[in-house]
């Protein structure tokens, strides 16, 4: 389901709160178990956080770079994903980690599934902020069509049921300039991991 500017009425508290975060657990770019490093620049805050590296992906309880936890879920990030995901028919959803993906021009991800999660039945909420971009929505198997959707800052999308385990990706964001984000786009990711 897609909530168009849902996290718009959360916008001041959410971006303080993301400041917040970043100084604890700076954006990192980190590298596939192929050898890749990301294009996309990453952190996390919440119980545990999603993180890869050449030994393969996992949830962690800490953050790699400085062996300490992540930061904790800021409230207004709390209230925003379960505002969101009760609005999306998941009344229930309370996540316990939360993905926060920076994207600068050029930075794309390629189609993948969610699937590092311990419970499928529970749904993922995504928001926006920042540049547009073109979020790509598959079916079950990688080389199924894609659909796109123009992302913009303060969407939701929220991922459950059937939808839960399709692929999906990000293009190549655009060059631009966002009047309070500046020359980048930030997703956030609320799952229940654990
Ligand atoms: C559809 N992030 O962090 S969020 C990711 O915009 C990720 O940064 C993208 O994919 C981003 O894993 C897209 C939207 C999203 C998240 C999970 C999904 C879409 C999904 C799970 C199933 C289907
Ligand atoms: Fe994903």
């Amino acid at each position: 389901m897609l909530l168009r500017s849902a996290a718009l009425a959360f916008e001041t508290e959410v971006l303080t709160a993301l400041d917040e975060i970043t100084l604890q657990a700076p954006f990192r770019h980190m590298v596939t178990p192929g050898g890749f490093t990301m294009s996309v620049a990453m952190t996390n805050c919440g119980e545990a956080g999603w993180v890869t590296d050449r030994t393969g992906y996992r949830y962690d309880r800490n953050d790699p770079e400085t062996g300490r936890p992540w930061p904790a879920m800021p409230t207004c990030f709390l209230d925003l994903a379960v505002h969101c995901a009760s609005r999306a028919g998941y009344p229930a959803f309370r996540p316990d980690a939360c993905l926060i993906n920076r994207y600068e021009p050029g930075a794309r991800l390629s189609l993948h599934q969610d699937r590092d999660e311990r419970d499928f039945a529970k749904p993922i909420v995504s928001i926006s902020l920042g540049l547009p971009a073109i979020f790509q929505f598959g079916g079950l198997k990688r080389d199924d069509p894609v659909k796109k959707f123009a992302m913009r800052h303060g969407d939701v999308a929220v991922w459950g049921g059937a939808s839960r385990l399709c692929y999906h990706g990000v293009t190549a964001l655009k060059e631009g300039v966002h009047d309070v984000l500046g020359r980048m786009r930030v997703n956030l990711t609320f799952r229940g991991a654990l």
